[in-house]
């Protein structure tokens, strides 16, 4: 069991874990930061929240940016200051910001100029807005401050340190609340027991630091390590894959679909420096496993996360990984299947996902928080089964189950189905409403470029590989899959354009 001191400030933790004169945070341009000069520049940007800008223990503060070391900086320096931050995507819209903002009460916002535009159109009443990285006498980064250390502000270990906003894949935005110590405890569980870096591992990734998969692989799991971590604004995958080759990383946070699409790069870069590769955000099709682990000889670590739980709950490491498998809850974590009622399913039955652990659901004002958590366990929203050996395995999200003429069809095996024709990229698979079957099963596809759409020979495909009633009814190619802001599958807009 995780035991924290009852007073704790997470950022003061992972500033002072580390020997000052170690690297922490690269960037492709500019020289390395170490822990050190992190520090000093923390303990300066908490200075003007404190005394220019008369932020006080408790506040709300927006931050909003590219991910680089002054958007972690400024991260690091709301927690210090006792303050809590409200992460948001660079992409976040002005109506987004102004819901974000509405909901979490926020009156601060440190923001890169280069994201302020947005910011600024969304006009939202009594926000004071602060821009670093410009020019301006004003800017944060110009405001004259002392060079002296800054005292952490006394928090408890169980005050709240972030609100990290989900849509989940529709839906207005909830603000989950994570305290001090989940911060902690998501290092302590999943990156402690199951990623298990060196001090001297290079962390990169393409999760932005507003989505809490990249603010836990790029930032808290490498400090608490007391490795470094390089920040990329932009980490497509050939961006992604020319990093580690240029920066020798050592271990790499992604989903499935820039591991699909660094497969087609892999022969113009140098990977060998990479030790963990760790994907999440979607499933991992163990097709994509498979081609990853012979074309690198690295096995990916595959895991389920959630917004509402901060990071990882589910995984396997090294020999334990189990290709088609999500692994096994992460020490610290229990996990389940259950019916609809709350009951426990038998093993190799489908059921819903039910996880409790060191951090817990918490919505801010919403009343969604009874659907989520239900005694004492937080319901994911995604239909798992256990199989006999305790291994998990992901069978869909609950509401993207398709019933067709009875037949219960999982959209992710036929997405598995189609991702291993070598042709396709990209699947999503839906249900359409169709009088005589219920719904009849219709897929989605984006092909590499320069492969020939043909419908019939992809069905045949999928014929080959599944029973036929999980066959698509329909299959059309599109040149690219909608998806949030975080990378995550928008299915809901593929059924409404299906009429489902
Ligand atoms: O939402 C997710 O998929 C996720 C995955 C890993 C870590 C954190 C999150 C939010």
């Amino acid at each position: 069991e995780l035991r924290y001191p009852d007073r704790l400030n997470c950022a003061a933790e992972l500033l002072d874990h580390a020997d000052p004169g170690r690297p922490v945070f690269h960037t492709p341009v500019g020289p390395s930061w170490t822990y050190g000069e992190l520090r000093a520049r923390v303990d300066r940007i908490a200075h003007v929240l404190t005394r220019d800008l008369g932020v006080v223990p408790g506040n709300r503060v927006l931050l909003r940016g590219p991910t680089t070391p002054w958007l972690a900086a400024c991260w690091l320096a709301v927690l210090k200051a006792g303050a809590v931050a409200v992460t948001v995507l660079a992409q976040q819209r002005p109506h987004e910001l102004s819901t974000i903002c509405a909901i979490a009460e926020v009156r601060h916002a440190l923001c890169d100029i280069r994201s302020v535009d947005d910011l600024a159109k969304a006009e939202i009443p009594g926000l004071r807005i602060t821009t670093y990285g410009g020019d301006a006498p004003d800017d944060l980064l110009r405001r004259p401050a002392p060079d002296t250390p800054y005292e952490p502000v006394d928090t408890a270990a169980d005050d709240v340190a972030l609100i990290a906003f989900t849509s989940g894949t529709t839906g207005r935005p909830k603000g989950c609340m994570h305290f001090h110590r989940d911060v902690l405890a998501i290092a302590d569980t999943f990156s402690a027991h199951v990623l298990r870096p060196r001090a001297d591992d290079v962390f990169a990734g393409s999760p932005p630091l507003g989505f809490t998969f990249g603010l836990g692989g790029l930032v808290v799991f490498p400090m608490r390590a007391g490795a470094s971590a390089l920040l990329l604004e932009q980490a497509h995958p050939k961006q992604l894959l020319a990093a580690v080759a240029e920066h020798r990383v050592s271990v790499v946070f992604t989903a499935p679909t820039a591991y699909r699409a660094m497969l087609d790069e892999l022969d113009a870069y140098d990977v060998a420096s990479l030790r963990r590769c760790v994907s999440a955000g979607e499933n991992l099709p163990a097709a994509t496993w498979q081609n990853w682990y012979e074309r690198t000889g690295l096995r990916i670590i595959n895991g389920i996360g959630a917004t509402e739980l901060l990071h990882i709950f589910i995984s396997a490491a090294d020999e334990h990984i189990r290709p088609g498998t999500t692994g096994t809850p992460v020490p610290g974590w229990q996990a389940r299947v259950q019916d609809a009622n709350g009951e426990p399913l038998p093993d190799g039955e489908p059921g819903l996902l039910a996880v409790r652990g060191p951090v817990g659901c918490r919505y801010l004002s919403d009343p969604r928080q009874r659907v989520y958590v239900r005694d004492g366990w937080n319901i994911t929203g995604d239909t798992y089964v256990r199989d006999g050996d305790g291994y998990f395995r992901y069978v869909a999200r609950a509401d993207d189950m398709i019933i067709s003429a009875g037949y219960n069809i999982a959209g992710p095996e036929v997405e598995d189905a189609l991702l291993r024709h070598p042709d396709v990229v990209e699947a999503a698979v839906v249900g359409r409403p169709d009088e005589a079957r219920g719904q009849v099963v219709v897929a989605y596809a984006v092909l590499k470029e320069g492969a020939v759409r043909d419908v019939e020979a992809l069905r045949a495909f999928v014929k080959s590989e599944l029973a036929p009633y999980k066959c698509p009814r329909e299959i059309v190619f599109l040149d690219a899959l909608p998806r949030t802001a975080t990378g995550k599958l928008q299915r809901f807009r593929l059924r409404d354009a299906t009429g489902a």
